[in-house]
């Protein structure tokens, strides 16, 4: 047989007989998603750019996976994006045509696109008509991440990045072709997509999509021969929540060979309750839209809660002072922003020069905005963040610029401010801070929520609302968010 994915999935020709996917009860071979991406990549064409409607389902993988093969840039787009939202990233980024399930309408945003029906039961030839042609440095993906003002951007991520970030992973993990992936995470970002889908084909092995996560999932696919799980701190969370009273759960994660969390800080508490419940330690990585990969603590390194590991192979990174002074020391109490450099880096922000040459450094570092300490031995301890106007909140990266222009296009709203304050399920939670229009009638939460995400998405809804006479503001006119008090 010749190569199936020549570029991106090497193991893959070994291992055609092998399951490569599974999404609930449907699953596809190596053989089989080849000839279903194949088929899909046939229909692609010579498309700029296509869109893929992101729903947690087989043909989301097979879609991606089309476009690789195809060697065309796939845009994830999250299925619950709001209208606002949705128009930005069309008109930003301009693609060809929409690659979704069949059935099930799609938004009136996406009417003017050509719909590619992704057939996952197509046992064509096997077509590769880019796969091979597509140079490293062609974009592959292009993932939206918010910023701390204005609509989010379209991170370019090139090819040379997915197989970079993914072999650095093996290497730091001990993946191979025999681990088996479970995991639940949405498949329009970075660490849902990249790492837990093209990661396990990268080596010839599986993943098994939850369509939804839930302890309960992860403890049945543990049980029944997973290997690895993935997850943010909020399913971590849920899973150490929900250990006291399901022995199966235990069982299920003492018996992994790995659990990694990311995409933001797993507690402490959280990590300590899992290993007392299971003895087995979460390991955590850390990683960026922008930079794909960046640290990991590695699979036969120390586990240590509270850090993210040491930097991946072919990863340059150093903490720097505001004055860009590289901090030689690694005392693990000299506080700098991380900046990386790798062959793992984004090309730039898509239509955005002037954010992508703010990004980087003149000698090429990439200014991640993570503020660091690195212990004695090298392992990176995060502590915060330099903007005060980024949330995350259940491992999704929410600018607080974004949520205060959309709440502002309420009637209700005069005034708007939002800022995170600390949950213990979701790290951080939307609150918005409101000067009402007509203080005799201020507008609900629940109208904001819903207000917000119908424009955005509704992971970037407020959860709480604070009312106010007015916003506190300095000389100039900014409003100071440190002058908002969560008490
Ligand atoms: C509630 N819902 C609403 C509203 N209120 N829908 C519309 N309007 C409303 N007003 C719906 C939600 O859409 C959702 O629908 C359901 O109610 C529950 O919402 P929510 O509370 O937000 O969900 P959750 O269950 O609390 O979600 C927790 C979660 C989620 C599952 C952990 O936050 C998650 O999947 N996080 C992953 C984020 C991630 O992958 N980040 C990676 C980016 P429904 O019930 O239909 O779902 S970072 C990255 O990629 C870098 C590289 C890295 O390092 O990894
Ligand atoms: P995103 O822009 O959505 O890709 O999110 C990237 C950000 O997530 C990073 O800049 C970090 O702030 C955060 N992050 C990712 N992994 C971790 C981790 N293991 N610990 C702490 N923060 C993390």
């Amino acid at each position: 047989m010749s190569s199936l994915f020549p570029a991106l999935a090497p193991a893959a020709t070994a291992a055609a007989d092998r399951p490569a996917l599974r999404f609930g009860e449907r699953s596809l071979t190596y053989a089989e998603l080849a000839a279903a991406a194949g088929g899909t990549a046939g229909r692609i064409g010579a498309a700029g750019r296509v869109a893929v409607w992101a729903t947690p389902a087989l043909e989301t993988a097979v879609a991606v996976v089309a476009a690789l093969l195809a060697g065309v840039p796939a845009v994830p787009l999250n299925p619950k994006s709001g209208d606002k939202e949705l128009a930005h990233i069309l008109s930003d980024s301009e693609p060809s045509l929409v690659l979704a399930a069949p059935g099930g309408e799609l938004p009136p945003a996406l009417a003017g696109l050509e719909r590619v029906d992704v057939d996952v039961d197509a046992r064509g030839p096997v077509r590769a008509p880019g796969d091979d042609r597509a140079g490293a440095g062609d974009p592959a993906l292009v993932v939206y991440t918010s910023g701390t003002t204005g609509p989010p951007k379209g991170a370019v991520i090139p090819r040379r990045a997915l197989t970079t970030t993914l072999d650095a992973l093996a290497d730091a993990w001990a993946w191979t072709g025999d681990d088996v992936l479970v995991h639940g995470l949405p498949l329009f970002h970075v660490h849902g997509l990249v790492l837990g889908v093209l990661g396990p084909l990268r080596r010839g092995g599986s993943v098994r999509h939850l369509g939804r996560f839930s302890p309960e999932g992860a403890a049945r696919e543990l049980n029944a021969g997973a290997t690895m799980l993935f997850g943010v701190p909020t399913m971590y969370h849920r899973i150490a929540e929900a250990l006291p009273g399901d022995p199966e759960l235990a069982k299920a994660l003492a018996g992994a060979r790995l659990l990694v969390s990311g995409s933001a800080a797993l507690p402490v508490h959280d990590h300590e309750r899992i290993a007392a419940a299971t003895g087995r330690r979460v390991i955590e990585r850390y990683g960026m839209t922008e930079t794909l990969m960046n640290t990991s603590v590695r699979a036969d390194g120390e586990p240590r809660a509270g850090t993210v590991g040491v930097p991946l192979p072919g990863v340059e990174l150093r903490l720097v002072e505001d004055d860009g002074t590289p901090i030689a020391e690694t005392d693990g109490e000299s506080v700098g922003e991380i900046q990386v450099r790798g062959a793992n880096l984004f090309t730039e922000y898509l239509n955005r020069p002037d954010a992508t040459a703010a990004a980087f450094t003149g000698d090429g570092f990439f200014r991640t905005g993570d503020m660091a300490v690195r212990d004695p031995d090298g392992y990176v301890r995060i502590v915060g963040r330099k903007a005060t106007d980024l949330i995350k909140s259940g491992g999704y990266k929410i600018g607080a610029g974004e949520i205060e222009n959309a709440l502002l296009e309420h009637p209700g709203v005069r005034e708007a401010a939002v800022t995170g304050e600390p949950d213990p399920d979701l790290g951080e939670r939307i609150v918005a801070w409101i000067v009402p229009a007509d203080p005799a009638a201020p507008p609900s939460l629940d109208a904001l929520a819903d207000h917000v995400a119908g424009r955005l998405a509704p992971h970037k809804r407020p959860r709480v609302l604070r009312l106010l006479d007015t916003l506190p503001r300095n000389d100039m006119g900014k409003i100071m968010k440190r002058a908002l008090s969560h008490d």
